[in-house]
Formats: C-alpha cells, sequence, structure tokens
C-alpha cells in the first residue's frame, strides 16, 4: 500500500500547496492521499493562527481541487500536532508505504522535528524545489540524511510557485489581490468567513 500524507498548517491553503499535492499524486499514483491540517503546529506561534475549523474547511476544499482526502486526525488530539504521533495513529489504524510530502523549507528543517529518526524508519520523505537553483542543494541533502539516518528521500524534478501563507496573509491583510494564488474556492471560504483582514491574523 502507498499512502502519501500531507501534514501542514494551511493558513490558508494555496495554490504552491495544491500543485505539490496534484503533482506528487500524478507521480505516486498512492492508493491513498491524506491532506492533514494540524492543530497546533510543532514550530510556529499560534498568534496569526485561524482557527483549525477554518483551515480544515480551507484544506478540505483544496483535497477537492486535488482529488484526495482530509483528514481531523491531527484536530482530534490534544496537544502539540508532532508529525510522528500522526503517523503512529495512522498506521495503527492499518495504513502504511508512508510517503510524507513537504515543501523544499520543511525538508531542510527536518533534523529539528521530534523524533525525525522515527519519522524517517516510517515513510518516504518526499519533496520539490521552489526554485531551480534549490534542486542541487536538495539532493545534496537528501543523500546526507540517506547516510547518516538512512533515511529515504525522493527529490521531484518539477517545481512549485514560491509563494507562502505568510505573504498571502500580508497581502490580503493590505487588500491586495491574491487570486492567482489561491483558488476561487478557498478565496470564497476566506471572504465569506472574514479571514485575513487585519495584518497579523
Ligand atoms: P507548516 O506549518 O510548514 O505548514 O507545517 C508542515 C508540516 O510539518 C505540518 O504537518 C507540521 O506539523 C509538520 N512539522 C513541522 C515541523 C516540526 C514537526 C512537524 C514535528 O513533528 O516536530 P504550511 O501550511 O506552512 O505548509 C504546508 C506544507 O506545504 C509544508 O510542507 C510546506 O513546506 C509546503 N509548502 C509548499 N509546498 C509547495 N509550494 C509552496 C509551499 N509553501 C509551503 N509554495
Amino acid at each position: 500500500m502507498k499512502t502519501c500524507v500531507f501534514g501542514g498548517t494551511f493558513n490558508p491553503v494555496h495554490n504552491g500547496h495544491i500543485s505539490l499535492a496534484a503533482n506528487v499524486k500524478n507521480m505516486l499514483q498512492p492508493d491513498r492521499m491524506i491532506i492533514i491540517p494540524s492543530r497546533v503546529p510543532p514550530h510556529k506561534s499560534s498568534e496569526e493562527l485561524v482557527d483549525s475549523v477554518h483551515r480544515y474547511e480551507m484544506a478540505k476544499i483544496a483535497a477537492d481541487i486535488v482529488g484526495c482526502e482530509v483528514s481531523d486526525i491531527e484536530l482530534r488530539r490534544s496537544g502539540v500536532s508532532y508529525t510522528v504521533y500522526t503517523l503512529e495513529e495512522l498506521r495503527a489504524a492499518g495504513l502504511d508505504g508512508f510517503y510524507l510530502l513537504m515543501g523544499s523549507d520543511m525538508f531542510f528543517y527536518i533534523e529539528k522535528w521530534y523524533e525525525f529518526r522515527r519519522i524517517m524508519d516510517m515513510s518516504v520523505l518526499v519533496t520539490a524545489p521552489r526554485r531551480e537553483e534549490e534542486t542541487d542543494e536538495l539532493n545534496q541533502y537528501a543523500e546526507k540524511l540517506g547516510k547518516m539516518y538512512g533515511a529515504r528521500s525522493i527529490v521531484c524534478d518539477f517545481q512549485v510557485t514560491d509563494i507562502s501563507s505568510t505573504q498571502l496573509r500580508n497581502m490580503m491583510a493590505n487588500g491586495e489581490n491574491v487570486k492567482d494564488y489561491i483558488p476561487d474556492q478557498v478565496m470564497q471560504y476566506i471572504e465569506e468567513n472574514g479571514l485575513y483582514t487585519r495584518v497579523g491574523t
């Protein structure tokens, strides 16, 4: 069984996330592909986080676009949403063959993740460059992780849009147009719920 897991804060979800998920789905043809919004992200302050219910709803829209599932597994778990616990919970529920999707920023940060060696034992790490120049660096880092920890990694040869949720929150708070980066259905949800109207929200 091949199970792709794509966790994130998704504050908000955007076309970079969606293109990564869609391209990987196309490339790996997994049996299951699951987008998992975190309740309490391990590495971020909660100040700028909109409620997890909203982030979950936006992730659901993204999952529909990609043609995959969304899970509330981390929203139902109290405490910090560590990825290792999520993978263990999914494994206990009978899933296996994990491919863990992440952007290049998170990939370069993997040695800081809680119990990252267990994550590497349980999953293949899958990432993609945001810029062409990043490809070599990603491949070198993947090789290093392989030598040091036996990590298995896939560095995809497609590129994703170089945009972040932080940039988009700031643009929206400043009244700038973000339609090129956020799908219409997500934009509609954001507007209907009055999200991201102030700087720092
Ligand atoms: P983010 O807060 O970076 O999510 O969290 C990513 C995932 O890593 C979450 O599931 C976290 O729980 C997990 N994590 C992080 C750090 C430590 C630990 C776990 C731990 O267990 O100790 P974002 O919403 O910002 O982004 C979601 C994903 O999309 C990330 O992998 C990010 O790199 C990626 N991404 C892009 N991918 C393609 N194109 C873009 C992207 N922007 C962000 N433009």
